[in-house]
């Protein structure tokens, strides 16, 4: 049955008194800490934004997901929504039981009644939701080395709403638009998504939505969880604020939607439809390459740019939302206006900036025209993106014990600190050991928490325009991975291979380390009795056997400046 676009909408919370008695006796249950991602879901679950799911999917509903967009009564619903939970959280819970969420802070949101528990098929979700299990894909590597190795499911009960301090004043939950909807008389409303500052294609487009649909509009980002390396929704949302002028204030409504997105393309258009249509909006723009992760690691995009409109089109009228679809918008020079791609006059000038050239001009603080966007927008937009020779940014070097990585890194940052402009950290393997890893040791996990220690302090250190130097073994591809997700959320990251062979550090042996453990003295030791995975791709590779010091640290230097972090 098609849910009506007026009357409210189901959500998953008791009552105020049921509420507090609940969290009272939730006090001693098992209890999970929500990741900042399932908290999204779970905020969505309880105001009704993923109605009709009535808590986090059970096996059935996940698989009918995966499978073919459907849960297991048949409902249209294409992305899962599942609470992935570490091995030993599971081992301590089984189906039948209630367990609470927490948020980061301990809070309890809800309680889950556990109806299932299973490992799922991650190679297959990767492949059949998001088209390939490809971990250039953000959603995909998310599910392989971010998410727990096992799914539990089962309805929820709401206890409260996630606490956002920011821009309250802006998020509105399903019932309250809607409310507000119905007080402005609004009956026709498409929404725009997005997850990008408005420049004026993104006005010219909304405007022709609002006109095409006879419709208000709803500008609709999202502010949860977006692609990494995303604008932040701080600044997203000053610069949403700013262009709200531009808009006729009796006709637009700016709210946030606090989603995660998981980049999924043609599956995520359809989901974001139905949030839309929970959300009471009548019609639903999609773009150019909606919700798209931007390239595989062939280098080709992950879906065509249009398949997202199709799948909205085959679904919309189930949904009960009605698709604006719309091409590319492009500035034709000649007539100073924008067209679409495909209503461009024959043989006129057409001009455009991508995104990414965008982030370059950003970078190296280059001109951004006026027909391109506003420069309110892009004051704020230079505000938080400085020039990349004002940026924070990590080098992370990674090699065996004895390749020379303290060395170079010794020589690097006495090299940047004559310099100056920034502050400069080293992180070295044995000085984070000795100050912030004493208690590991150097089994898998152990390392990988020490490594995740380091990028947790380099992203810090980035964040505030910082420089910080790491060098640490960081045997593991998976693991160098996260921490330069972690530190490109912030500002450049840099990996450097001193691939010395295990042939020269065994026979410098600086530490007499080598010997020890090719007596078995030393066990788990990288490159003897433990694996080291040297890098595919790093920004640089350098060779230390017949090469001075001096020299490798002046390579670093020249690769920083090329990629504009330092200025000779
Ligand atoms: S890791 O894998 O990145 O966590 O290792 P890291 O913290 O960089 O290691 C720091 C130093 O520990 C010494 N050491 C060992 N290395 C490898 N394997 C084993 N089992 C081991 N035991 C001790 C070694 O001297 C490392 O220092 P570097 O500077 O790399 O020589």
């Amino acid at each position: 049955m098609t849910l009506s676009n007026t009357a409210p909408i189901p959500e998953l919370y008791i009552s105020h008194e049921s509420a507090l008695k609940m969290k009272h006796e939730a006090a001693a249950l098992p209890s999970w800490d929500l990741t900042p991602r399932q908290i999204c879901d779970l905020e969505l679950l309880m105001n009704g934004g993923f109605h009709p799911l009535k808590g986090f999917q059970s096996e059935a509903d996940y698989n009918g997901t995966v499978e073919n967009m459907r849960t297991a009564d048949g409902t249209l619903w294409p992305i899962p929504v599942t609470l992935d939970v570490s091995q030993a959280f599971a081992d301590k819970v089984e189906p039948g039981q209630d367990i609470a969420l927490r948020d980061q802070e301990g809070v309890i949101l809800a309680i889950l009644s556990i109806s299932d528990k299973w490992v799922p098929n991650k190679a297959r979700e990767a492949e059949l939701v998001f088209g390939a299990d490809d971990l250039a894909h953000p959603a995909v590597n998310y599910l392989h080395n971010v998410a727990g190795p096992v799914y539990l499911g089962g309805p929820i009960i709401g206890i409260q709403q996630p606490v956002h301090y920011d821009f309250r004043a802006r998020r509105d939950t399903p019932n309250e638009l809607r409310a507000f909807f119905r007080k402005m008389g609004w009956r026709r409303i498409v929404a725009f998504q997005t997850r990008n500052p408005l420049h004026r294609a993104h006005q010219e487009l909304t405007f022709r939505a609002a006109k095409e649909a006879e419709a208000n509009l709803l500008i609709h980002p999202v502010v949860g969880m977006t692609k990494p390396g995303d604008v932040d929704h701080f600044t997203r949302v000053r610069c949403y604020e700013a262009v709200l002028d531009k808009y006729p204030t009796s006709t637009t409504h700016l709210s946030l939607l606090n989603l995660a997105m998981r980049m999924a393309g043609p599956r995520e258009a359809v989901w974001h439809a139905i949030i839309r249509k929970n959300h009471g909006l009548t019609h639903f723009i999609v773009g150019r390459d909606h919700a798209g992760p931007g390239k595989n690691s062939q280098g080709k995009d992950f879906y065509d740019p249009y398949a997202a409109q199709e799948l909205v089109a085959q679904h919309q009228k189930e949904i009960g939302i009605e698709m604006v679809d719309f091409k590319q918008m492009v500035f034709v020079q000649e007539k100073a206006q924008y067209y679409p791609v495909d209503e461009v006059p024959a043989g006129s000038t057409v001009l455009d900036i991508s995104g990414t050239e965008l982030r370059r001009r950003l970078r190296e603080g280059l001109e951004i025209p006026d027909w391109f966007s506003f420069p309110e927008v892009v004051k704020e937009l230079r505000r938080t993106s400085p020039p990349r020779s004002k940026q924070g940014f990590t080098v992370f070097f990674t090699g065996l014990s004895g390749s020379g990585k303290s060395t170079i890194a010794n020589a690097l940052m006495v090299k940047l600190m004559e310099m100056g402009g920034r502050p400069v950290t080293l992180l070295d393997g044995d000085v984070v050991r000795k100050h912030l890893s004493s208690e590991l040791g150097f089994s898998k996990e152990h390392r990988d928490i020490n490594i995740r220690r380091i990028g947790y302090v380099a992203s810090e250190i980035t964040k505030n325009g910082g420089i910080a130097i790491c060098a640490p073994i960081a045997p593991y591809t998976a693991t160098r991975r996260a921490v330069r997700e972690m530190i490109e959320a912030f500002g450049a990251f840099i990996e450097v291979h001193v691939a010395t062979s295990i042939e020269e550090c065994e026979k410098r042996d600086r530490k007499g380390l080598y010997k020890l453990a090719r007596e078995g003295k030393i066990k788990e030791f990288t490159g003897i009795s433990d694996p080291y995975e040297a890098p595919d791709a790093p920004e640089l590779r350098v060779d230390t056997e017949g090469t001075d010091v001096d020299y490798c640290a002046q390579q670093v230097i020249l690769k920083l400046e090329a990629m504009g972090l330092i200025k000779a």
